[in-house]
């Protein structure tokens, strides 16, 4: 005879809710290995090149006159913290690359400042990605990425690059900043893809 009652059992939480090795937040922790860009929207734009070099450009406000999607996501960071369902607006990736003739394989994503991260390009389609403007119902803070980040949450939090600026796609594989100091090139949090080897 079971020892826990069913009332009990059918309070808790799934564990199958948080990947192995992951535990729960409540804050936004920011984490960023650079300062944080100031961004003038006048400034600002969205670039997607594909390997035939065709070229995709949105100032903000082509950007913004967009459609755009409200989403719910977990997030997983590869230092252990997880976020569950925050509440997201932003452009799908499915949106941005509509009309570009590609068959390329991969993207290499860079930022204001510099940052790159790596990613099969079929990780950014079918509803798997989107370039946020908006967090919590408010502008998205300059510190988590705004005016506006990439969010790729199947995926560990640092292939969601923040203040994305220009979205390449190619034919090979090229690793970003993280990806080669080491960590997975991939970065499944729930097949815990850590790091090169995991
Ligand atoms: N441009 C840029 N994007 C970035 C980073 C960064 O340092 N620079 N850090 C990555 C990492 S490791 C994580 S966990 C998340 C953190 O996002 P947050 O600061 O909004 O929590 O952003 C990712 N995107
Ligand atoms: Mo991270």
């Amino acid at each position: 005879m079971s020892t826990v009652s069913r009332g009990f059992r059918g309070r808790r939480r799934p564990s199958a809710e948080l990947p192995p090795g992951q535990y729960l937040v409540e804050d936004f922790p920011v984490l960023s290995a650079g300062p944080t860009p100031t961004i003038d929207l006048q400034d600002w734009e969205l670039v997607i090149t594909s390997e035939t070099d065709q070229q995709q450009r949105w100032d903000w406000t082509s950007f913004r006159n967009l459609p755009s999607e409200q989403v719910t996501v977990d997030l997983h960071c590869v230092t252990h913290w997880s976020k569950l369902g925050t509440s997201w607006e932003g452009v799908s990736l499915d949106t941005l690359l509509e009309g570009l003739d590609t068959s390329a394989g991969f993207a290499l994503v860079t930022s204001w400042g510099g940052y790159t991260t790596n990613l099969p390009l079929e990780d950014l389609l079918d509803g798997q990605a989107w370039i946020a403007f908006r967090y919590d119902g408010q502008e998205l803070a300059p510190t988590h990425g705004g005016p506006a980040r990439l969010l790729v949450p199947h995926l560990y939090f640092w292939k969601s690059a923040k203040w994305v600026r220009w979205i390449q796609l190619l034919d090979q594989d090229e690793p970003g900043f993280w990806e080669s100091l080491g960590y997975h090139n991939y970065g499944d949090p729930w097949r815990e893809q850590r790091f090169w080897g995991d």
